[in-house]
């Protein structure tokens, strides 16, 4: 049977809702050059990074180049950029991998951050714009092998000697571990406070192997941390912060990034499935004509909008200083999950093309099952928002 002509879209795809015309002139042009960036210096080579296993240093220093690390912090250097103008930027990020998104967030939201927040003027000083530029690459670290959804039952230990601290223990699932120049580590005192500790490359007794044979973000660099009686000057523990509140708050900002880019991630996935299905011919006409690959494609463009829709409206409560943390909790939740259908619907769309890393679905779909489940698997934050919801906490 001869195909149906196919009159041109009445609608642009990707931004059915007309979202676009939300943002200011600036918050679009950040969007453009980190999507122009992304799509000359990650989309051509980021499916060979994956096979390898590998993410290129250069591409951390690139990164930098273009103001990315800690763009929404401000003081000491810093662009202090909207949350906006930093959620479209991890948009843009995870379109191309969630593992340069995971960087940059892991650097800016986690690492800086908790500096930013935690440390004492010094320390901002001495260690802020020097990983704005990319100089020192940092790490968070607060999972442990038997505590991450619980990381209030640590085991890493922080023992006051003299004018010293002495670490011991480990830390597990660490982004950007092995090449961090500096680790943010969480550890337990004597007094049962938890105290942050910048942690240098090159203390002894501190070492930080790579976890290997990942099948999720294999572009993007997981390691241990081992700590085996670290001595860590006094001028290294974050003074601020006391209590599980302190590394609780670093989370808060790079969950508000993960709202934002697990929907760049869905619409990569999306774009490729739709090129696809236009080009794809089967029983005589392209996939695209067939009612149920439209419904699919309709499901997909809907949860890319509502993601969108979503993410906007929480960097505008953010930067209008209204946002909680259980807010971002729905976001995280709704938007993985919204994402990881979406690239799951894309793959059936490519058929057996689909498995294969000539195009981007599997390793996206492959990535967002890390991303559901660190910064607080899909269960914790269904707690966060049970709780808000009942008044009733269901943790435990
Ligand atoms: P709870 O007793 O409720 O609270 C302890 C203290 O923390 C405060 N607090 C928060 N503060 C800021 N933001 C939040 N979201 C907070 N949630 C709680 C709370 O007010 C209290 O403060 P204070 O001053 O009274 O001491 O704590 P809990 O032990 O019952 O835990 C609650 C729970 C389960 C929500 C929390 O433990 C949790 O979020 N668990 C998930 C852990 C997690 O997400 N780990 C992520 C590790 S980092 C990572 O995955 C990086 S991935 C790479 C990338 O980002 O790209
Ligand atoms: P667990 O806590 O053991 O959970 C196992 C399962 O039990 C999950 O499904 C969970 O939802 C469920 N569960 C737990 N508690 C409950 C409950 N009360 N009710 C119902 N179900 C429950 N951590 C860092 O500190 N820094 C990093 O840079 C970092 N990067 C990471 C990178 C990658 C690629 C990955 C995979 C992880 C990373 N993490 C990092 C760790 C991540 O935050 C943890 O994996 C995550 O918090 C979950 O902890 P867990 O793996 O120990 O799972």
């Amino acid at each position: 049977m001869a195909a149906k002509s196919a009159a041109p879209p009445t609608l642009d795809p990707l931004d059915f809702l007309a979202v676009d015309a939300l943002l200011d002139e600036e918050e679009k042009a950040i969007r453009d050059t980190v999507r122009a960036f992304v799509r000359e210096r990650i989309v051509p080579h980021v499916g060979d990074w994956f096979e390898e296993g590998i993410l290129p240093r250069e591409v951390l220093t690139e990164l930098a180049g273009l103001g990315l690390f800690g763009m929404h912090l401000d003081g000491y250097g810093l662009p202090g950029a909207s949350a906006v103008a930093y959620g479209l930027a991890c948009m843009e990020l995870e379109a191309g991998d969630s593992g340069t998104r995971s960087a940059v967030s892991v650097q800016g939201s986690l690492a800086m951050f908790a500096i930013w927040r935690w440390g004492s003027e010094e320390q901002k000083e001495r260690w802020l714009p020097r990983m704005h530029s990319g100089e020192l690459i940092g790490c968070f670290g607060l999972t442990e092998a038997d505590a991450g959804s619980d990381p209030g039952s640590m085991r890493t230990h922080a023992r006051r000697d003299g004018t010293d601290w002495v670490l011991n223990g480990s830390k597990m699932w660490i982004t950007n571990g092995t090449i961090a120049d500096l680790a943010v580590v969480w550890a337990r005192t004597d007094e049962s406070e938890v105290r942050g500790f910048v942690v240098e490359k090159g203390m002894r007794g501190f070492s930080a192997p790579e976890i290997h044979k990942k099948l999720s973000l294999r572009a993007s660099v997981t390691s241990e941390l081992v700590l085996d009686d670290v001595r860590v000057p006094d001028e290294n523990m974050l003074p601020e912060a006391s209590s599980l509140r302190g590394p609780l708050s670093c989370l808060d900002e790079a969950r508000y990034g993960i709202v934002w880019g697990a929907v760049g991630a869905a619409r990569a996935c999306f774009e490729a499935a739709l090129d696809y299905a236009k080009e794809r011919i089967v029983f005589g006409k392209p996939i695209s004509a067939y009612q149920l690959t439209q419904e699919k494609l309709a499901e997909m463009a809907l949860e890319i909008n509502r993601g969108t829709l979503v993410a906007l409206h929480i960097g505008r409560m953010k930067d209008a200083g209204t946002l909680r943390p259980e807010h971002v909790s729905l976001g995280k939740m709704g938007n993985v999950r919204g994402a990881l259908e979406v690239c799951r619907s894309a793959r059936t769309i490519l058929g057996g093309n689909g498995i294969t890393l000539e195009y981007p679905v599997i390793r996206h779909m492959n990535n967002l099952e890390s991303v559901l489940t660190y910064e607080g698997t899909h269960e914790v934050h269904t707690l966060v928002v049970g709780a808000a919801i009942t008044g009733t906490q269901a943790f435990r």
